[in-house]
């Protein structure tokens, strides 16, 4: 999907600092005693997910971090200092993986959480400790790939053939296959829905249908996909096309996400009326009213009609609204 971002780049964590080999000795003293200090420990390469930083741009344009060496251990006994560790904001939600090796290292998915990814090497040892000077490590070096799955704050839902993709292209500059044929769209399409000097990104899901929860359809794979959004918008054809009748729709698919998780089913939710240009629409409205109240927002996808009030009250509903699961 083009929405995941990722980067690869190069760490290398400071080697540790030279054990001294130095002796002392003054006029008085009859064998000169051993006074080299030890090195001190060089810089690890740490990465910390910050919920403050969006996306993995800054690593596209430096691709090489390196921890400091650590400090040379010196006569009298001085122990060299510790190379600072270097530091690496990334977004929550980041994931990374050795290139080396292939293995995953860790998935930042919370804030705060850390992981040392180049271990330092450790100081020599100097002779004031050991007859001879034992020599510092190498810190470690590694190729590390970055990804971050951008999430959508908003998942359309709605049984195949409601408008979900023609929504997102009339909102978006994205383009979704529109057809009238039943999983036109079969993989999430993610786009960016600017108004209002504000931003959210959509993501256009694939059509539900009865038995969605068990795998039937396209199902599964993307009631787990709507999960990860904060807030769903449920398409209803209210033109009745096909012969649809959109309170059975819409209870069906209200059926799927129960079904599926107490998560979906408790998700903020917007009920969208799409097709309001079709005949029996307005006709449809008022008893789909009747049965789920009043807070519903009629649209046409196809006539561009409604969208404004429509993307005004996800922004709206975004603002107040907390992720319930990342
Ligand atoms: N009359 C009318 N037709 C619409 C409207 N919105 C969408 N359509 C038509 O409905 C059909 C299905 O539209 P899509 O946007 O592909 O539907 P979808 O929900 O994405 O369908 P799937 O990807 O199969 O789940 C197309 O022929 C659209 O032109 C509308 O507001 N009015
Ligand atoms: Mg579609």
């Amino acid at each position: 999907m083009a929405f995941v971002d990722t980067a690869s780049i190069q760490v290398k964590a400071g080697d540790g600092g030279k054990g001294c080999e130095s002796h002392y000795r003054d006029l008085w003293m009859r064998y000169p005693r051993a006074d080299g200090g030890d090195g001190g420990p060089g810089g690890d390469v740490i990465f910390v997910a910050d919920p403050h930083i969006q996306t993995l741009l800054d690593f596209r344009f430096k691709k090489h971090y390196q921890g400091e060496r650590g400090g040379h251990g010196s006569s009298k006994g001085s122990t060299g200092y510790s190379g600072k560790d270097v530091l690496l904001r990334v977004p929550v939600g980041t994931v990374l993986w050795d290139e080396g090796t292939g293995l995953l290292i860790r998935d930042l998915s919370t804030a705060g959480d850390q992981v040392v990814v180049a271990k330092a090497g450790r100081g020599g040892v100097g002779n004031i400790r050991r007859r001879t000077p034992v020599p510092p490590t190498q810190g470690e070096a590694k190729m590390i790939r970055l990804e971050l799955k951008l999430i959508a704050d908003v998942g359309l839902i709605g049984f195949p053939n409601a408008g979900k993709s023609t929504l997102i292209c009339a909102i978006s500059k994205v383009r979704s296959k529109i057809a009238n044929y039943p999983f036109t769209t079969k993989q999430p399409v993610l786009g960016i829905v600017e108004a209002d000097m504000r931003s959210f990104i959509m993501a256009d899901l694939p059509g539900l249908i009865e038995g969605a929860h068990l795998g039937k359809g396209l199902g599964i794979q993307f009631l787990k996909h709507a999960e990860r959004t904060k807030i769903l918008v449920h398409i209803v054809d209210m033109g009745g096309s096909e012969d649809r009748d959109p309170v059975d729709d819409y209870e069906k698919i209200t059926h799927e996400l129960e079904e599926y998780s107490d998560l979906l089913a408790h998700k903020h939710k917007l009920i969208v009326a799409n097709k309001m240009d079709l005949p029996d629409s307005k006709k449809n409205l008022k008893r789909f009213k009747k049965k789920f109240g009043s807070d519903i927002i009629a649209i046409s996808a196809q006539e561009r009609d409604g969208l404004e009030e429509l993307v005004a009250r996800i922004i709206e509903l975004l603002k107040t609204t907390t992720p319930t699961s990342i």
